[in-house]
């Protein structure tokens, strides 16, 4: 892959696999993709949901609410998920079966007690950056790919905020994994697709039929 290409792997850590908090269906399923497709990549950026044990995300913070759940915050609206990826749990790890060593960044979100970060590069008040942008700027990156987990929630937050900050932007499909709430899949898709983002399948990049 050429210099200015990178790959963003979103999420890969045992809470969003089966057995986990939050678990996406089929989430251990991608494993051995991503770490195949990471060979063809020099630079690759990791992601980690990160919370604190009191996370405004968390519905055990919000008595009388059920998880799945909308509510309205400072920011805009909030689903309230089952309590997952706490900070320094296993949960929360990089999953054990990941096997990407040649990866130097790991970006850390939503770890900041009273704001929720599904993307990679700004959290949900929309102001606050991780510092993605300027690493994947410094590092001369004009084209992401992304894969990871949940594709319908920190897959796409991360996919359009990297488009509106001007990288060329492909989602590969099948090294990803979706939890599909209310229709929330074909929401994303329609999202992506309005701001330019790309989807492939991996045999595009493996060359396996
Ligand atoms: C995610 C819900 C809550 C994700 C993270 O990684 O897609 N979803 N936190
Ligand atoms: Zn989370």
């Amino acid at each position: 892959m050429q210099k200015h290409v990178a790959l963003l792997v979103i999420d890969v850590q045992p809470d969003f696999c089966p057995g986990g908090a939050l678990a996406v269906p089929g989430g251990d399923e991608i494993l051995p993709l991503v770490n195949r497709l990471s060979q063809a990549f020099e630079t690759v950026v990791l992601t980690q949901d990160w919370h604190p044990p009191g996370h405004i995300s968390f519905v055990s913070n919000h008595p009388g609410k059920r998880p799945f759940e909308e509510i309205t915050l400072p920011y805009g609206p909030q689903l309230l998920w089952p309590a997952h990826c706490v900070m320094e749990t296993k949960g929360a790890a990089l999953h054990p079966d990941l096997s990407i060593p040649h990866a130097r960044a790991v970006i850390r979100k939503g770890s900041h007690i009273e704001v929720d970060s599904y993307s990679a590069f700004l959290e949900a008040d929309r102001i606050t950056r991780t510092g993605l942008d300027g690493y994947l700027a410094s590092r001369g990156i004009r084209d992401l790919y992304i894969c990871g987990l949940a594709l319908d929630f920190c897959v796409a937050w991360s996919a359009q905020d990297a488009r509106a900050f001007g990288f060329n932007v492909t989602i590969i499909e099948d090294a990803c994994r979706a939890i599909d709430l209310n229709g929330s899949l074909v929401a994303a898709w329609n999202a992506l697709e309005k701001v330019g983002v790309k989807r492939i399948n991996s045999t595009r990049l493996t060359g396996d039929a």
